[in-house]
């Protein structure tokens, strides 16, 4: 796999990465409420089919950050006071987004290596050859993994100040006080003086969020369909796509948009790398994704109690998402 991208590092442990898709498709379908997680969304077609979404009228928030960081990359850079640095990249899809920063970067001669990190081995070789061609000047370091090896990798071997980008409202798919514990992380994966650059989308009408998941060509129902597409492909499961519904809906409770693969009928599915069937009710739901959405309070707050010292935020023309640059104190 890892001859596939030539200038990438690939962390990824294909045995580790099975047994651990394997016990958690297990232990999700197990529990009560039915629950499966969304980071195993991203395979080839999810990378693909999560890249067709940004480009949807309705899912605002790629849209969102990329003005931000089209009117404020310049300005984002001038706030890092360090000729030389790494530009880390956590979830990095297909660059859109990077070459934003990365343009301004390079018209200020700041000596920057470029560090993706991302789960897919397709995305990641379409990214490092496209900026490769691009930006000839500029280095370029894949590095294909979970963000827990990704972290530790850059913990242990990446020397120099460190510009950490997390963007796209990743953090959003963090479960309650999870997204803390992560913040927390990178916050010790870091050096003092080093920066984050985190993108959220904010708490906004509900209507607005509820349309972004929900567009009319139904591709987002196809991204979440696709886990049980995965199930059937990678475990041997036997889900008839046709009697599973998308539902996803913004819940004021717990402050993010969740979504749900609702089951047409009564049923069983049978896996059989698991040797299991599993029952389902009619309209029993499987929960598949918690996509966070933030007011500024928790924003400042999340900041503060993974101990960041908040520098900037920065925000689209409708206010609807923002970049919030954080800085580790000095010691
Ligand atoms: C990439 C995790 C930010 O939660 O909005 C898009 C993924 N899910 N449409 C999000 C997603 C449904 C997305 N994130």
């Amino acid at each position: 796999m890892s001859g596939l991208c030539s200038d990438c590092l690939d962390l990824t442990d294909v045995q580790d990465a099975e047994k651990l898709f394997k016990e958690q498709v297990s232990a999700g379908l197990s529990s009560s409420p039915k629950t499966l997680p969304s980071r195993f969304f991203y395979d080839e077609i999810g990378s693909r089919l999560f890249q067709q979404i940004t480009r949807l009228p309705e899912y605002y928030l790629t849209a969102c950050e990329l003005e931000i960081l089209r009117r404020s990359g310049g300005d984002i850079i001038s706030l890092v006071p360090r000729r030389k640095f790494n530009l880390v990249e956590l979830g990095s899809g297909d660059g859109t987004k990077v070459i934003q920063l990365l343009e301004p970067g390079l018209a200020d001669n700041r000596q920057f290596t470029y560090l993706p990190i991302d789960q897919s081995v397709s995305a990641m070789q379409t990214l490092t050859s496209d900026l490769s061609e691009r930006y000839p000047e500029l280095e370029v370091r894949g590095i294909v993994a979970e963000y827990g090896a990704g972290l530790e990798w850059i913990r242990r071997h990446l020397k120099g100040p460190v510009v950490l980008l997390f963007l796209g409202s990743n953090l959003g798919n963090f479960p309650g006080n999870e997204a803390e514990a992560f913040l927390q992380r990178l916050r010790y994966t870091l050096a003092p003086e080093d920066f984050l650059v985190i993108g959220l989308d904010l708490y906004k009408d509900p209507e607005i969020m509820n349309r972004a998941y929900n567009d009319s060509h139904g591709v987002t129902a196809q991204f979440n369909l696709n886990l049980l597409r995965r199930i059937n492909r990678e475990l041997r499961g036997n889900f008839d796509l046709e009697e599973f519904r998308h539902y996803s809906t913004f819940n004021p409770s717990t402050g993010g948009v969740e979504s749900y693969l609702l089951s047409a009928s009564k049923q069983s599915v049978l896996i059989r790398d698991l040797n299991r069937t599993f029952e389902f009710d009619r309209r029993e739901p499987i929960h598949t994704e918690h996509s966070h959405k933030y007011t500024e309070d928790e924003i400042r707050c999340l900041a503060n109690r993974a101990g960041f010292e908040m520098e900037a935020n920065l925000y689209d023309s409708r206010s609807y998402f923002v970049d919030s640059v954080w800085r580790v104190p000095a010691s």
